[in-house]
């Protein structure tokens, strides 16, 4: 089939700042298909690990105490097109940036700075594929009728 799929996060400011209900509704409203969802909280080695092509930049310790600093929702969504349609959903890194050029974005909307930018989404096919495995160890890339849609 023509869907792909991406792995999007709801960082610690955006579950805290009750802004998890108004970003599903654009998820939805966007067309994408929510197929797996968890509510979950970072640990140090977690966050580490995600954010690994990182690990060499100065706000790298400030990015892992700030993404274990309360609950994230994971989500994967799916849709053609899902990884450079959810990217162009969120906006740019730095929220204060986006504010101004891409003003409908999610991170305008509930991001504060290139830190705290509330959201996050894979950006190309491969880290989608390799961050849905992080978080995902049973979603089979294609197999989509044994998915199961968790309620939290
Ligand atoms: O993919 P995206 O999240 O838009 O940005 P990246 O350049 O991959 O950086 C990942 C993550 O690191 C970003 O969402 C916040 C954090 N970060 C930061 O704290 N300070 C920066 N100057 C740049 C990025
Ligand atoms: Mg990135």
């Amino acid at each position: 089939s023509s869907e792909e799929r991406t792995l999007a996060m709801i960082k610690p400011d955006g579950v805290s700042g009750n802004y998890t209900d108004e970003i599903k509704r654009i998820v939805v409203e966007a067309s994408f298909n929510i197929v797996k969802e968890m509510l979950t909280q970072l640990d140090k080695d977690t966050a580490s690990a995600f954010y690994d092509e990182h690990s060499s930049r100065s706000f790298f310790p400030h990015l892992v105490t700030y993404m274990t600093s309360g609950p994230v929702l994971v989500m994967v969504l799916e849709k053609r097109n899902a990884v450079s349609d959810w990217r162009g959903l969120i906006g740019p890194t730095d929220a204060q940036k986006a504010k101004i050029s891409h003003p409908h974005s999610i991170r305008a909307f509930c991001g504060k700075n290139s830190q705290k930018n509330c959201v996050h989404g894979s950006d190309s096919t491969s880290s989608a594929e390799r961050e849905i495995k992080f978080f995902f160890k049973d979603v089979v890339s294609g197999d989509i009728a044994s998915q199961q849609h968790d309620e939290l």
